[in-house]
């Protein structure tokens, strides 16, 4: 045959291979979508999720992880989970709390009253912001149960600090970021004493002496910790302060607070007394009244007092009383509908969007109303501890009707456009919130807690995709037992109307809360660690076993596939510090240490030193092994320690 003849042969072969393999995969596809009975629908939110093998996702998720005490990562719109960080839980395999010095400081930094607490119950991530922005620096967490805020280093996902509050004994408006990340802040949740003492449960004392208050972290961003030492309470009444969030733009400088119980009901029911009788159960006598306070603190005034000395420590916190704040003008209640739960700040600075649990409106406060009324201290009367309180109908922009159980809200792109989660409705409502109108409302599965948008508490939200963080999934995914996985529930909102479900994750790592989306071109992790930068790096070639009386010091080197050295002996009662320095460079050669029954368990990450400390209490002989299949030859990665 010709070239020329090869050619066109080639040619129309490839013709009719093109629309063959069109129509088959048109057939395959229909008759796939049959088999599977799939809608249209589906077939389009399946392509709008589907990504293939060796694609990124667009945005990242960073989502408390409840009870489980960690924070959990995961992309979208894959929704493919990426990674569990350990914050207040041990966790092995990242060698969290299981003799990797690291982690192990971390755990016991986060000890409270000397004791080890291994959970924690997060609730809301923070990412650091510039400008209102995220930086994609840090992310912070609260353990809402133990009263805690951790600091998360995005360069390497790893936690960094732990700080715990020496004066609440429990939180939940937290952790929330002001603008610049200058302060992380945490709100006590259940009213109780300062000190670490028994006072009794008596109406007098939980008025006089049980407390809430208001935790301004201070946030190093130079050396990517929170200072302890410039850090400050604000005194609060024993309402139970809720859902927090930080003032922007016209409102930056301030931070805003709702509360709940503001009838200071201490119960009853259940103390020595399980019949109701004329008393209530906390749950009615709770939302006796029609409106609670929306706490509104100038936490700008609050560091100038606490600058200027301001204050009394309490087991060492310093605490700016209540009576310095209102003389400062400084701190302001707002009657809001009783038993509110979301308050978010929209993002101009300019409205605060609350909705009532109880009540089926949302409201929209305007701070410019709000401002002007403090300014003129023009209040409409003072709570029991002297602190003045706004005219709520002189600071309302719209109240809006949406449906049943109102809760959380987050921004559209689009100016005006915000999304509320109805916890009784199992539902989103896209709602206006400038003009006070209802758009659409989609039914989700089930009873929605927080939602996140993409960017969605910025000063720049990108709007584009929702994340329903459903509480009940009941009968979405297959049974596994009573205790089901949470349902993450992924929705395109990129349509003026109407919202579309694409995806169903379920999430099997305690109850998640909220949730923060980033743009995942503003993370930039590292890739390995600079061997030089740890104190015991050790240099292959000087392996060494140092013995100075009782204490025994290895430094040793890891690589594919060895640990040199390999055999160590020492005698019984001997203190073991042991630095292994994993001396791989390319991407995740990741390699493990385990020490059979010494509950010793690290991860050693390409370029990482890392150190473990132990008493060599028992004798025998145990084999230590690679615990990460890093190579063909990963099984003979082992080595023996011997206690005489
Ligand atoms: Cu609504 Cu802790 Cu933010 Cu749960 S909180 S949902
Ligand atoms: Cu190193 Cu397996």
């Amino acid at each position: 045959m010709s070239k020329r003849a090869t050619l066109k042969t080639f040619l129309s072969l490839i013709t009719v291979l093109s629309l063959f393999s069109t129509t088959l995969f048109a057939e395959s596809l229909k008759s796939i979508a049959k088999r599977r009975g799939l809608s249209d629908k589906d077939l389009i939110a399946a392509a709008k999720t589907y990504t293939p093998t060796g694609k990124k996702d667009e945005y990242l998720v960073f989502s408390s992880g409840g009870q489980s005490g960690h924070l959990i990562v995961y992309g979208v719109p894959s929704m493919r989970l990426l990674k569990y960080i350990a914050v207040f839980t041990p966790e092995p395999w990242q060698g969290y709390g299981y003799g990797e010095i690291e982690g192990m400081h971390r755990l016991k930094e986060g000890e409270i009253r000397g004791r080890k607490i291994t959970w924690g119950d997060t609730h809301h991530p923070a990412l650091s912001e510039t400008k209102g922005d995220y930086n994609g620096d840090y992310v912070f967490i609260n353990d809402k149960a133990n009263p805690r805020v951790a600091v998360i280093d995005l360069n390497t996902f790893e936690t960094v600090q732990i700080v715990k509050n020496p004066i609440f004994k429990s939180e939940h408006g937290s952790a929330v970021v002001t603008p610049n990340t200058e302060y992380v802040l945490e709100g006590a949740q259940y009213p109780a004493p300062y000190e670490n003492k028994y006072v009794a449960l008596t109406q007098e004392n939980f008025n006089k002496v049980y407390r809430g208050g208001m935790t301004y972290w201070k946030f190093d961003k130079k050396k990517g910790r929170i200072d302890l030492k410039r850090s400050f309470t604000v005194e609060l009444p024993p309402y139970m302060q809720d859902i927090t969030d930080a003032g922007k733009s016209i409102s930056y400088g301030w931070s805003f607070t709702n509360s709940v119980n503001t009838e200071r009901y201490i119960g009853g029911y259940g103390n020595g007394n399980t019949k109701l009788k004329n008393r209530l159960a906390n749950e009615a006598g709770m939302s006796e009244k029609d409106t609670d306070y929306m706490h509104i603190i100038n936490w700008k005034k609050a560091e100038e007092l606490f600058k200027k000395g301001k204050f009394k420590k309490t087991n060492g916190m310093p605490v700016i009383s209540m009576k310095d704040m209102v003389a400062a003008n400084a701190l302001v209640l707002l009657p809001e509908s009783k038993s509110p739960h979301g308050c978010s700040v929209s993002p101009d600075g300019r409205y605060i969007i609350v909705a009532g649990k109880l009540d089926t409106h949302a409201t929209v406060f305007d701070f410019k109303k709000i401002k002007a009324l403090i300014d003129a201290k023009n209040y409409a009367s003072k709570d029991a501890y002297g602190i003045p309180v706004l005219d709520m109908k002189k600071t309302i922009h719209k109240q809006v009707q949406l449906g049943l159980g109102p809760l959380h809200t987050q921004f559209d792109k689009e100016k005006g456009i915000v999304y509320t989660s109805l916890y009784v409705d199992s539902s989103v409502a896209r709602w206006n919130y400038l003009e006070g109108k209802l758009i659409e409302k989609l039914p989700i599965h089930y009873n929605i807690g927080h939602l996140i948008t993409a960017e969605g508490d910025t000063v720049n939200p990108d709007g584009k995709y929702l994340i329903a963080l459903n509480k009940l999934a009941i009968d979405r995914f297959n049974q596994v037992g009573p205790l089901h996985p949470q349902n993450h529930q992924l929705i395109d909102i990129t349509a003026k109307k109407p919202m579309q479900l694409l995806y169903d994750m379920p999430l099997p790592l305690g109850e998640p809360h909220y949730a923060q989306m980033i743009k995942a071109d503003k993370l930039h992790p590292k890739i390995r660690y600079k061997k030089k930068s740890f104190k015991h790096y050790v240099r292959p070639g000087q392996e060494k076993v140092e013995r100075s009386g009782k204490s025994v010091t290895i430094h040793s080197t890891a690589i594919r596939s060895h640990y040199s050295p390999e055999v160590i002996e020492v005698r019984k009662g001997d203190q073991i510090t042991w630095h292994i320095t994993n001396v791989e460079r390319a991407q995740d050669q990741v390699h493990g240490f385990g020490l059979d029954t010494y509950n010793i368990h690290g991860s050693i990450e390409p370029g990482e030193t890392v150190t473990f400390e132990f008493v060599a209490d028992k004798r025998g002989v145990f084999p230590f092994y690679c615990t990460e299949f890093c190579s063909a030859l990963h099984l003979e990665m082992t080595g023996y320690f011997l206690v005489k």
